[in-house]
Order: C-alpha cells, then sequence, then structure tokens
C-alpha cells in the first residue's frame, strides 16, 4: 500500500510538472499559428539583437479615426512641442525643454517600427497634436488607446495622455500643466503607487466650474504592466449611457458608471447640513451619568492598601535569621600583582551562604505579600441612564442652494487635440500607435496589426521555462537550494517508501488464510477497485477526446487499453510484486498520456468526451466488473 502512494505521489508530481510547463506553452503555440497564418507575417533575417523577426507593415486605420498616429515615418509630423513654461515652479525647471526622439525600441524590436520616446530625465516634457477633427460628445462612443513602454523601468513618472479641450485660442505651442484638458488618462507612477488615471473635467451646470472627477482605481495589480520592459496597449471607452471601461492588453481592468464610480461624486446632495445651525449650551449628549442619590458606604475604607503582608505566614523551621545570605569566598587569594595603593584595599567575592543551602532560608524573615481583601480603592458613584439625554446632535438638513442633477455626465467638453505633458524620473519611455475613434473595433483591428506584433515578437524572444530558471538563479545563488529541494526531495521520499515495500506485501499474500490479512487485501482490492474506476474513467475520457482528437491518438489509446488489460489479469492470478509494481507504473504511464489531450481540447470537446462517457465506457465498465467477481 505504501508503494502505491509513493507512485501516486510521484505521478502526481510529474502532472504537476506536466501542467507547470504546459501553462506558457498555449500562448506560444496560438501565437506560431499566428504567425504561420498570416499572409503579412514572414520569418525574416535575424539582426543582432533579435533573435525572431516578423516583416512589419506601418497599419493603416480601417473605419472612421478622430486621430491616428504611428510615427513610422520617423518623423514627429504634425507634432508640436511647447514652447511655454510650466506654472508656479522654480524657473530653472520651469520650462519644458525635456527632450523627445523618434526611435525604434531597445528590445524587441519590430524592424520598420518605430514610436514616441521621451528622453530627459528629471525634466519637463510637453508635446501635442491637433486630431483629424474635435470629437463631440453625443451619441456615439468614445475610444481611446495608445502603447505605453517603460523601456527603463519607471522611478517616479507619468505616461498619461490629455485630451484637450476644444476652444478658439487652443495653441499647442503654448501646451502647459494649466491648458484646459477634457480626459486626463493613462498610466503615472510614484514609489509604490501605481495608478492608472482617468480623470474626466465637469462642467457645473450652475457656475460653470470645471471639476476633475477621478474614476475608481483598476481591480488588478498594475505593477508588472510598468516594471517587465514590455509594451503594453492602454484602451478607455466611454459609452452615451455614462459607462466607462479600461483595458489593459485588451483585458478589461476596470469598468463602472460616470454617475455612480467616480469622485467626488458628479451630481451635489440634494440636502446639506444647514451652517447656521448651532448646538444649544444646554443639548446633554451624555447618555450615561454617575447616579446622583448614591453615596460611599460608611465602612468604605479609601486608604486600604492593595498587597499586605499574609497575616496567616510562619516562619519555616530551621531559618538561619543570623547567618547572611553571601558570605566573602573562603577559597579566594589576593592576586600578587594587587597594589592597596593603586587597587584600594582587596576583598574576597562574595559567594553564596553554603550554610544556607540545607536550611530554608538565611537572613532576616518577612512574610510574604498577598493581596489585601479590604482593599476597595476609590469609591465612585454608579453609572445610570441619563434622564436628560438628547441624543448626539447633527444641524438641521436644509436644501443644497449648489444642487443640480446632470444625467449626461457622457456629454462633456469637445476635444481636438491630445498631449502629452509629462515629468519623469526615468527616460526612454516608449509611445506609439494612437488612436481616437468611435468604434472599439477598429481600434482593435489597429491593435492587432500594430501592437500585437511587438507582443509576438517579445514571446518569441522569451527565454524558455529552464533558461528563466537559470536566469534567476544567476542573480540569486540561493535558488539552486530550493531547486534541488523541489527536484530532489519526492525523489528521495520516493526511494524511501519504495524500498522496504516488498517484505510487506509478501508477508500480506502469505497470510492470505488469516481473517486480519484478508480484511487487509479487501483494503487492497477496494484501493484497486478505486484505482480501476479512475482508470476507465481515464481511458473513456481518451477514447471519447478520440472521437474529436486524431487518428493516432484513438488508436495509441486503444492499445495501451488492450495492454492493460492483459497486465491486469497476470496480476490477478497471482503475479509477483515486483510484477504487479511495474504495471502499476505502466498504468500510471498511460493515466499520464490519457490525460494529456485533455489540456488541449476546448471546453465543448471536453462536454463531449463527457456525455460520450456514458455510451463509450459501458464495455470497460462492464470489463472490470467481470474480473471483481472472479476475484471474489
Ligand atoms: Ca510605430
Amino acid at each position: 500500500m505504501r508503494l502505491r502512494w509513493s507512485w501516486t505521489f510521484i505521478f502526481l508530481l510529474a502532472i504537476a510538472v506536466v501542467a507547470w510547463a504546459e501553462v506558457d506553452e498555449p500562448e506560444d503555440d496560438e501565437e506560431e499559428a499566428f504567425v504561420e497564418d498570416s499572409a503579412e507575417v514572414e520569418a525574416a533575417e535575424a539582426d543582432a539583437n533579435v533573435s525572431f523577426q516578423v516583416t512589419y507593415k506601418t497599419p493603416v486605420p480601417t473605419g472612421e479615426v478622430y486621430f491616428a498616429e504611428t510615427f513610422d515615418d520617423g518623423s514627429m509630423g504634425r507634432w508640436h512641442l511647447s514652447k511655454t513654461m510650466k506654472e508656479d515652479v522654480d524657473e530653472d525647471i520651469a520650462k519644458y525643454d525635456g527632450k523627445w526622439e523618434v526611435e525604434a525600441l531597445k528590445e524587441n524590436k519590430v524592424p520598420g517600427d518605430l514610436g514616441l520616446v521621451l528622453k530627459s530625465r528629471a525634466k519637463h516634457h510637453a508635446i501635442a497634436a491637433m486630431l483629424d477633427k474635435a470629437f463631440v460628445f453625443k451619441n456615439k462612443p468614445l475610444v481611446v488607446q495608445y502603447e505605453v513602454n517603460f523601456q527603463d523601468g519607471i522611478d517616479c513618472g507619468g505616461a498619461y495622455i490629455k485630451l484637450l479641450t476644444d476652444s478658439a485660442d487652443l495653441d499647442l505651442e503654448q501646451f502647459h500643466d494649466r491648458t484646459p484638458y477634457t480626459i486626463m488618462f493613462g498610466p503615472d507612477k510614484c514609489g509604490e503607487d501605481y495608478k492608472l488615471h482617468f480623470i474626466f473635467r465637469h462642467k457645473n451646470p450652475l457656475n460653470s466650474d470645471m471639476e476633475e472627477k477621478h474614476a475608481k482605481r483598476a481591480s488588478v495589480d498594475l505593477k508588472k504592466f510598468y516594471t517587465d520592459k514590455k509594451t503594453h496597449l492602454y484602451t478607455l471607452v466611454l459609452n452615451p449611457d455614462n459607462s466607462y471601461e479600461i483595458f489593459i492588453d485588451q483585458s478589461s481592468v476596470s469598468q463602472g458608471s460616470l454617475l455612480i464610480d467616480v469622485v467626488p461624486p458628479v451630481n451635489p446632495p440634494k440636502e446639506i447640513d444647514d451652517p447656521k445651525d448651532r448646538k444649544p449650551e444646554d443639548w446633554d449628549e451624555r447618555a450615561k451619568i454617575p447616579d446622583p442619590d448614591a453615596a460611599k458606604p460608611d465602612d468604605w475604607d479609601e486608604e486600604a492598601p492593595a498587597m499586605v503582608e499574609d497575616p496567616g505566614a510562619l516562619k519555616p523551621d530551621g531559618w538561619l535569621d543570623d547567618e547572611p545570605e553571601l558570605v566573602p569566598d573562603p577559597s579566594a587569594e589576593k592576586p600578587a600583582d594587587w597594589d592597596e595603593e593603586m587597587d584600594g584595599e582587596w576583598e574576597a567575592p562574595q559567594i553564596p551562604n553554603p550554610a544556607c543551602e540545607t536550611a530554608p532560608g538565611c537572613g532576616t524573615w518577612k512574610p510574604p505579600m498577598i493581596n489585601n481583601p479590604q482593599y476597595k480603592g476609590k469609591w465612585k458613584a454608579p453609572l445610570i441612564d441619563n434622564p436628560n439625554y438628547q441624543g448626539v446632535w447633527s444641524p438641521r438638513k436644509v436644501p443644497n442652494p449648489d444642487y443640480f442633477e446632470d444625467l449626461h455626465p457622457f456629454r462633456m467638453s469637445s476635444f481636438r487635440a491630445v498631449g502629452l505633458e509629462l515629468w519623469s524620473m526615468t527616460s526612454d519611455i516608449y509611445f506609439d500607435n494612437f488612436i481616437i475613434t468611435s468604434e472599439k473595433a477598429v481600434a482593435d483591428r489597429w491593435a492587432s496589426d500594430s501592437w500585437g506584433l511587438k507582443k509576438l515578437v517579445a514571446s518569441a524572444n522569451e527565454p524558455g521555462m529552464l533558461s528563466q530558471l537559470v536566469l534567476a538563479a544567476e542573480d540569486r545563488p540561493w535558488l539552486w537550494i530550493i531547486y534541488i529541494l523541489t527536484v530532489g526531495l519526492p525523489i528521495g521520499l520516493g526511494v524511501l517508501f519504495c524500498w522496504p515495500k516488498k517484505a510487506t506485501d509478501e508477508y500480506v499474500y502469505k497470510k492470505v488464510d488469516t481473517p486480519k490479512a484478508e480484511s487487509v487485501e479487501e483494503e487492497e482490492q477496494e484501493e484497486e477497485e478505486e484505482e480501476e474506476d479512475e482508470q476507465v474513467e481515464a481511458e473513456a475520457d481518451a477514447e471519447a477526446e478520440g472521437e474529436v482528437a486524431e487518428e493516432a491518438a484513438e488508436t495509441e489509446t486503444a492499445g495501451a487499453k488492450a495492454d492493460l488489460e492483459e497486465k491486469m489479469e497476470e496480476a490477478e492470478e497471482g503475479a509477483g510484486d515486483e510484477d504487479e509494481d511495474e504495471d502499476e507504473e505502466e498504468e500510471e504511464d498511460k493515466e499520464e498520456e490519457a490525460s494529456k489531450p485533455n489540456d488541449t481540447v476546448s471546453d465543448d470537446e471536453m462536454k463531449e468526451a463527457d456525455e460520450g462517457v456514458h455510451s463509450s465506457g459501458d464495455g470497460q465498465k462492464q470489463a472490470v466488473r467481470k474480473r471483481r467477481v472472479r476475484k471474489d
């Protein structure tokens, strides 16, 4: 039985390792398939920096767009550098003199693909471009999307964009931190605070004040996107029904409503506390008060001490009152170099008095201290409910004079330009493939022709799992200990459990006639039956999958089943333990083989397979039942 458990353990470990290895694989498989299928993508010559290349064609937006920018012509074209100063900061850093370049990615280059790169550290950067046409918030959604790669990581800095409000005096060369924007969107990070901003400016219909409304935080850990030095895709979708959704790499990370999920809320409260209301001076907020009728009892002694000497304690017999607890060490001698003038008079060191060792104690006896039963402490009147209690005071409510209700915050100010106004302590932040449209599908197609290729190249350049483990251990040598333990410990345990197995099994077989042994055998048989059931299920799964999988796999599974049945019968006819062990090993191997295709079939196929078990698996179950009868 122990052997079974140890094999089961090793089997589970093997499954875990296989599963772990396969977790990473599907994405690559999918992408490899994509490479083969795509007509535009072909393998090209590798250069020193890139182990895998695609031929790249500058994407062209399909559908109506307000703005699309690839930077692939190598110039900043319609982009304008700000020539102004930032307000309210020291003059030496107030200038927007941070450098921008159009260049390729440092890592995982896609040949021919260029982007806009923020080049300076600790400087203000501002650059902006006009849209092809202003975006007006009416009845079409707004979709804004662009790529960011923190190529050198990010210490403290932003990579967000501002959609600049349309106005007659909008001058991009005067773009600065106070230039009115309608929406601010994108990554920002300082210290350990990782943010993905979505801020919009809402116009108060009563006084026309603009107020910033901040969407709630994203529901994912943003750190990985800002630190892995890969190009990530940020998408904001805003709908005319006031709903919004934010995506990173086309996966939703936040969604909500402009009316509910922003701070401060778009609409103010209907009522507010009356600012003129004051708490009356005689307002009694005390729920409990000391009982005014209570009086200190006459026998309450506030002076009684908390601790007293135990009056019942007696000095133990044999206590040596006249013996000191410590005496000079009689064996000590004055050191030869002791100088009485310099060191003073020599005294032997004190040691515990040997005479006390056999006595209960030495010196003056004192009774031990105990809690004073008469102690009561300071008298206080008991608390009672305050008959005059009026509750906690709060000001009365009055109608909010600033109240308004805007049920359409989506209808924000039109915007006509996109701008980057950023400060960063880390340089080389890469931006690319800006698109502003009304259709998510247009942005998605644009992404698959641009960001999709970047992702593909980055994935292809990714080292394999083993290389990653070795690379990780280069920086952290202690990881080798973890690896050795992870691999070595299960093997060690397996060996430990397997070794003494033979003797115990023989014992069971030899004692087959005794009642005790019978019960052991019954247990064993039950386990065997359970295993057989699992076996049958695994086989049935494999068989059912065979209907949707390749014929070769089916043949293999069928062959495995035939072998398996033969071996099981041999085992029943009293085959030796070693043979049985070998059979089990082979069975487990087959189970593993049979379970492997599970990972590659779709949910629907799985469902089909489950349904198939009931019909195609019946024959197997009958065979097993037959064997059980023979055994019994
Ligand atoms: Ca580009």
